[in-house]
């Protein structure tokens, strides 16, 4: 055994929990609580066949799968597919990590994926359970652009989407939301690019306002900057209350942690807060984090199924803490 394998070997016994299905590739794991089960919206992870490169084009999706159990620890459920890339008449390939929110008896399913000229977008579909099938718009979320859709609903009713992610995500190259191919990361010392936020309309396939970037502040109440690889937005946006305040979660890609802000209301400014889990084998994170039966949880992947493989993911949960004070206790994936 080479001493690559070794370390996964050792990482995989002295895991924080094992992957929640084996007979396929997950990732990206949003996961609610729906009709009193745990119902979970993973991108389903395949092997495309298509080189590696930094703008994740080895991300290869086709489809979405729904999960779900009765409670954490019970026996999954795979409810086979939900959506199929095909059956999405603006969308063309790598359909990335999605999401999904009830409003009103119907379930609204929202996802990233490439249009025809490599541009990402987000779509909505629809349908009458959390377990799908969910049939899609004919065109995207008009004002939407990157990757990553999270669908937050706040106390009163409103919803809102958080979205966006860099490199293959491409959210650099928008400036005041409007694409152009020459734009780029900014300098490492200006302000990071913010997590994009709109609120939904009532039909919730499309956004009730423009679109507007969210910023995440430093303990002095300055933006984090664009060289804080450690703790600056990079992907995976996600928002939930706790305690009457907004947490907003997301990962820091290059870096690989999962970290998280928090606000007093959904548009920010968020303050940075900590890191919620340490990197993973493999190199994306991508998380969310859900409140069952009074305990909260942390949903996320990793690569060990895979042995590592970077775009073959597995998606895991593990019991997260808030402490009195609403901070977070960071976890360690693999703590043995
Ligand atoms: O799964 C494809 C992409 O990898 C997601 O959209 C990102 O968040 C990262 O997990």
């Amino acid at each position: 055994m080479s001493e690559v394998q070794d370390d996964l070997e050792h990482l995989k016994a002295h895991a924080l929990s094992q992957p929640l299905v084996e007979h396929i590739y997950t990732a990206d794991p949003s996961a609610h609580v729906f009709e009193g089960r745990i119902w979970i919206y993973p991108s389903h992870d395949i092997e495309a066949g298509i080189p590696f490169n930094d703008n994740g084009d080895h991300f290869g999706m086709e489809d979405y799968h729904v999960l779900s159990m009765d409670r954490p620890g019970g026996e999954v459920t795979d409810h086979g597919v939900a959506l199929h890339v095909d059956d999405v008449l603006w969308a063309e390939r790598q359909m990335w990590a999605p999401d999904a929110a009830c409003r009103n008896g119907k379930y609204y399913f929202y996802f990233p994926a490439k249009r025809a000229d490599g541009i990402f977008q987000i779509g909505a579909a629809v349908g009458d359970s959390p377990a799908g099938p969910f049939t899609p718009e004919p065109s995207a979320i008009d004002g939407s652009y990157s990757i990553d859709p999270a669908v937050f609903e706040d106390d009163d009713g409103e919803f809102y989407m958080y979205f966006g992610g860099l490199w293959g995500g491409q959210l650099q190259k928008y400036r005041d939301h409007v694409y152009d191919e020459a734009n780029d990361l900014r300098a490492d010392d200006e302000p990071a690019f913010g997590p994009i936020v709109a609120r939904m309309a009532a039909d919730m396939v499309s956004f009730a306002e423009p679109p507007r970037e969210i910023l995440i502040l430093d303990e002095n109440g300055e933006p984090l900057l664009a060289g804080d690889n450690d703790r600056r937005f990079f992907e995976a946006a996600w928002v939930y209350k706790h305690q009457g305040r907004y947490y907003f979660s997301y990962s820091t890609g290059d870096t690989h942690r999962l970290c998280y802000a928090t606000a007093d209301n959904p548009y920010g400014p968020f303050t940075y807060g900590g890191a919620i889990m340490t990197p993973v084998v493999g190199w994306t994170t991508h998380h969310s984090i859900a409140e069952f039966e009074g305990q909260w949880w942390l949903f996320y992947h990793d690569s060990t199924l895979s042995e590592g493989v970077t775009h073959l993911r597995c998606v895991k949960m593990a019991k997260l803490t808030h402490r009195e004070d609403g901070s977070i206790e960071t976890l360690d994936p693999y703590p043995g």
